[in-house]
């Protein structure tokens, strides 16, 4: 079995979006402008309600998916069908947007902690204009998988240990983990081979070490909290924390090879179907 090494790392930017919500952003910013099939991942986190209160009001998506992974804090959503929830922590929201949707996220806190994530995962051709829906699910809906020696791993999509992730049918068959390493900890995790896969460190820090413990020459690469590793080919990869601990993101994903056109929350695969969605927007067809 092939362990995945480190292609390269991508410190997250600080950005705002949204009405001014503070986000470190990996993906979809200067330095990582897409990983075919993922268009964006965004973190937001803090305790200060200045820094998200303004929320994601009302805007349009067509042609991807929109990933809502909340760890700490309430958001409620809404959007353009009458459709709308409360995210909670632990709270997992995948919307596949298809030919259209008005949505909204926006904080039901004014201060205290408030954690998550956004990832935006492109649709192939066959499908950017199917008819929208969601996969809401509940903390308590996302299996939780022992990895030995106190690893943790909440399987949000994909497989790991034999259980499949609470989200399915998914077009680029993605993996979508949550693990939680203690200190002093080795974990080797399965990722399909063909996938784009990363990992995220958001607590802690990370290695990702690319050959077997009894080989000389063992590659290990570092990967600090709030950084983003691309991951080079193999089928899994193996994670090491030191005296602190790690929690990561590792996400994979089916890459699609076709062309994207973007425009904002508009992503599509010629300019002809750009130019075709802004018109349906504002003629209210969403
Ligand atoms: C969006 C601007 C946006 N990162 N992180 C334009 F900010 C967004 C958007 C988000 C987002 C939402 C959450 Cl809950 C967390 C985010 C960007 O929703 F979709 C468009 N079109």
């Amino acid at each position: 079995m092939q362990l995945r090494g480190v292609k390269n790392l991508v410190p997250a930017i600080a950005t705002s979006d949204g009405a001014g919500v503070k986000l470190n952003r990996t993906i979809g910013g200067p330095e990582l402008d897409s990983l075919d099939p993922f268009l964006l991942l965004d973190e937001f986190g803090s305790e200060d309600g200045a820094d998200y209160i303004a929320g994601f009001p009302d805007r349009p998506h067509r042609g991807f998916e929109t990933v809502t992974y909340m760890l700490d804090g309430l958001m409620r959503h809404a959007d353009s069908t009458g459709a709308g929830g409360m995210l909670g922590p632990g709270a997992v929201q995948w919307m596949t947007a298809g030919r259209g949707i008005v949505h909204s996220e926006m904080p039901r806190q004014e201060d205290g902690l408030m954690r998550g994530f956004q990832l935006w995962v492109n649709l192939p051709a066959s499908d950017k204009m199917c008819a929208p829906r969601y996969q809401n699910l509940k903390s308590e809906e996302i299996p939780e998988v022992d990895g030995g020696a106190g690893v943790e791993i909440r399987v949000i999509a994909g497989e790991a240990g034999g259980i499949s992730g609470a989200v399915s049918g998914i077009a680029v068959e993605p993996l979508y983990l949550d693990i939680l390493l203690p200190a002093e900890t080795e974990h080797v995790q399965p990722v399909p081979g063909g996938h784009t896969a990363l990992c995220y460190v958001f607590e802690g820090d990370v290695a990702v070490v690319d050959s077997d413990d009894n080989s000389a020459g063992d590659s290990v690469v570092e990967v600090p909290h709030h950084t983003l590793a691309v991951l080079g080919t193999g089928e899994a990869v193996r994670l090491r924390t030191g005296a602190d601990g790690g929690r990561v993101l590792l996400i994979a994903g089916r890459p699609l090879g076709e062309p994207v056109v973007r425009y904002g929350p508009f992503v599509m695969n010629t300019r002809e179907e750009i130019a075709q969605a802004i018109d349906d927007f504002r003629a209210g067809r969403f």
